[in-house]
């Protein structure tokens, strides 16, 4: 089935159990406006959903949802590639470097009421936790969805006839929803394309179509893509490295694919790699107390390089699971940086010849088309292997993931609706475009 036939389903189904709710609740057994807004308010919902839709969500997963809420725990191997390690290159001066270990010393007195902030957190977490990827996904896409229908409806309202205005008009208000120009265009020409094919003049058969044809040549665009994450076989440590500007989100990522995998039983080390900007060793820390995993760090100004190698060896040698590297991303100097994540990259397979398994480039959405910039550089200088979107909750610009697909041709792998750690999810394409476009079609 495609994923516009998922769409369409996902969406008769929805209404299919709205529909049977509403039945069932008769006017005689619907609670009183007090109770229901005691209700509301204990389920803590997103003030647009009434508790009965979120109830029917929650219900409404497809049957891949498994496979895709299972991906951080997927097995596949990188066995195939033979990596070299780059002999020439001096020992890093590891000995220098201190492990500093988190187990034990939590919650160093950062301020007051620390027990029961944390007592909050895992309240908002486990209740997060229970909220299916459709619901943060709705959630989290509320300001892309609502921003791309206003445009998509204004562009419609102006419709008279399927004429040369008509496709100019198409796709300025796909570039307006940074779809960018070349899939804006391509777009344009399939709907053209169809349009003649089919015969179409109607306004809703032309609404229906630019959106199947926007899912379609997503879904085109991406047949090569591997989504999932790769793991080194069982027994041998996992090394995933961040990459990305500086404040797009990687600390912050780092932090929450800490405690993803902790929850799910692996054991995880991280590594403060980003010894440039003070301060942000001390905000993995936090992460990793919250996490309960162990940091490894350097003295001020270390080099990175040296802390890394610390952890891959520790990694190694106290049987991790998986080894996170959060690294700088100070962009004033690309040539130094770079340098850098390669000689990070050089250092990881001294110790471990198949390991980085993974880098993950991490793109604040907010920044739109600019987010692709930097993505080329990154793309360029290191085996970048996917992406992790991040700050969608408090942005329009949803419409980067389609140009993301088709300008670099890069996984989307993980996205970011928030915060905390359960704001971060795997990518699903299908509840994206449904979060998208389910109010259009
Ligand atoms: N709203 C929102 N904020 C985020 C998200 N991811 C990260 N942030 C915030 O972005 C800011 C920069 O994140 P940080 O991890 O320090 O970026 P880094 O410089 O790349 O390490 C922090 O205030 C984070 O809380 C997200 O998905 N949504
Ligand atoms: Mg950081």
């Amino acid at each position: 089935m495609g994923l516009f036939d998922i769409f369409k389903k996902k969406k008769v189904d929805q209404e299919n159990q709205s529909a049977e709710v509403d039945q069932q609740t008769t006017p005689e057994s619907a609670p009183s406006e007090s109770e229901k807004q005691v209700t509301d308010a204990d389920q803590n919902q997103p003030a647009e959903k009434s508790a009965n839709v979120a109830a029917t969500d929650q219900q409404n997963q497809p049957a891949k949802k498994g496979t895709a809420e299972g991906t951080t725990g997927s097995t596949a191997t990188e066995a195939s590639e033979s990596a070299t390690a780059d002999n020439d290159e001096a020992e890093p001066e590891s000995a220098e470097v201190v492990a500093e270990d988190n187990d034990g010393d939590q919650a160093v007195a950062t301020g007051h009421n620390q027990d029961q902030g944390q007592k909050q957190d895992q309240n908002e977490d486990q209740h997060q936790d229970e909220q299916s990827n459709q619901e943060v996904y709705d959630r989290g896409l509320k300001q892309s969805r609502n921003g791309f229908a206003e445009r998509f409806n204004r562009f419609l309202a102006n419709f008279r006839s399927v004429d040369e205005n008509f496709f100019e008009e198409l796709e300025d208000t796909l570039i307006g929803a940074d779809l960018g120009f070349d899939l804006a265009i391509q777009i344009s020409n399939q709907v053209h394309e169809a349009v003649k094919v089919q015969n179409i003049k109607d306004k809703d058969q032309i609404r229906s179509l630019i959106i199947e044809q926007m899912v379609a040549q997503y879904e085109a665009q991406g047949q090569n893509e591997d989504q999932s994450m790769h793991f080194a076989p069982a027994g041998q440590p996992t090394v995933i490295l961040f990459v990305g500007v500086n404040g797009v989100g990687k600390t912050t990522t780092v932090g929450k694919l800490a405690s993803t995998y902790k929850k799910e039983g692996k054991k995880v080390l991280l590594a403060a790699a980003d010894t440039f900007r003070a301060g942000a060793v001390k905000q993995l820390q936090e992460w990793g107390n919250r996490a309960d995993v162990p940091v490894v760090a350097g003295p001020e100004k270390a080099d990175p390089a040296s802390v890394v190698y610390t952890a891959v060896e520790r990694a190694k040698e106290e049987h991790y699971d998986v080894l996170f590297v959060d690294t700088a991303g100070r962009l004033q100097n690309n040539v130094n940086l770079m340098q850098e994540l390669s000689k990070i990259n050089r250092v990881v397979k001294k110790v471990l010849p198949d390991a980085p398994q993974e880098v993950l480039l991490v793109l604040d959405a907010t920044t739109g088309q600019n987010a692709l910039q930097q993505a080329k550089l990154f793309q360029d200088s290191s085996d970048v292997t996917g992406i992790v979107l991040t700050k969608m909750d408090g942005t329009a610009k949803g419409g980067i993931v389609f140009a993301i697909r088709d300008s670099l041709h890069l996984p989307v792998k993980w996205i970011g609706f928030g915060e905390k750690a359960t704001d971060l999810r795997v990518f699903s394409a299908e509840d994206f475009v449904y979060g998208m476009f389910k109010d259009l079609v």
